[in-house]
């Protein structure tokens, strides 16, 4: 099943059969044991429509004030890729000594203030020479510490700043639309299978600039094991979205300009797409 959301109404995907109601507490909605088999039950009261809502290009973020964190050097290629990128500041020693440490890289992301949804702008900073997305398959993980349901994420990254210095992490990351979510949260029965793909493409002027995929079995890490380290000492009343990692880094003559468009498809999920917009 998949919820989509477009203003205060939730539409539900149910394998091909659609149903809508207007939710007037989201978090309510979306914060709760057993999501996937709530829904089933609840939408059978929901009003039909068509699927027609799916040929729309905006869908809000499915999100309402939860925090938005991140887990990084998830993935072999991240690590190699950041290790590159910092070698000049003398920082590349922690990318490789966090990847094969116990306790994760894990780091605070975005409210919802910053996210966007599908079919809206995300923004570079304008004091970085070096922006680039990250695809990143994101969790939905309700206040109990159980995921609940799956989103796509993008990572919006400066790698000239965090390439500078490792220290300058949260001004690399987190700025105005430094992240997006959607177009929807899946949510499956059973855990997501390892064999899902993500995918991503980089269009500037209609022209492919990047395109790449990868399996997510490539992780380093359990999700669990991610999420267990996220609820150590920190509480989510709300639920908290988690992004996982990126494993799909463009060559290092690339940097995303004004106007690029940016999509990102995860099997079974569908596909996130935003321009690259101006402040
Ligand atoms: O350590 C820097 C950020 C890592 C990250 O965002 C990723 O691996 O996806
Ligand atoms: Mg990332």
């Amino acid at each position: 099943m998949k919820i989509y959301r477009i203003g205060a109404t939730a539409f539900v995907d149910n394998e091909g059969s659609y149903r809508k109601r207007e939710i007037v507490d989201w978090t309510t909605f979306i914060n709760r044991d057993g999501l996937h088999e709530f829904l089933k039950k609840e939408i059978v009261d929901w009003k039909e429509t068509d699927g027609s809502f799916l040929d729309l290009n905006r869908f809000d973020p499915p999100i309402d004030n939860q925090e938005i964190w991140a887990a990084g050097v998830t993935y072999e290629r991240s690590k190699t890729a950041r290790m590159d990128e910092a070698k000049e500041s003398g920082g590349s020693v922690f990318y490789d000594m966090v990847y094969d440490a116990e306790r994760p890289e894990l780091f605070f992301k975005a409210t919802a203030q910053r996210c966007v949804g599908s079919g809206d702008e995300v923004y570079i900073r304008k004091d970085s020479t070096w922006n680039v997305p990250e695809p990143e398959l994101t969790l939905l993980i309700n206040s109990q510490g159980s995921i609940e349901g799956y989103t796509i994420g993008n990572d919006m990254s400066s790698r000239s700043i965090e390439g500078e210095n490792p220290l300058y992490l949260p001004q690399a990351k987190v700025y105005e639309k430094c992240a997006a979510l959607g177009p929807c949260i899946y949510v499956p029965k059973s855990p997501i299978p390892t064999t899902t793909r993500i995918y991503i493409t980089i269009e500037r002027d209609g022209k492919t600039m990047f395109n790449e995929d990868v399996a997510i079995s490539k992780i380093k890490r359990d999700f669990g094991e991610l999420v267990s380290f996220l609820f150590r000492e920190c509480d989510f009343p709300q639920g908290v979205f988690l992004m996982t990692g990126t494993c799909l880094v463009p060559p290092d003559d690339f940097t995303l300009k004004v106007g690029d468009k940016i999509s990102i498809t995860i099997d079974g999920i569908g596909k996130l797409v935003n321009h690259v917009g101006k402040k």
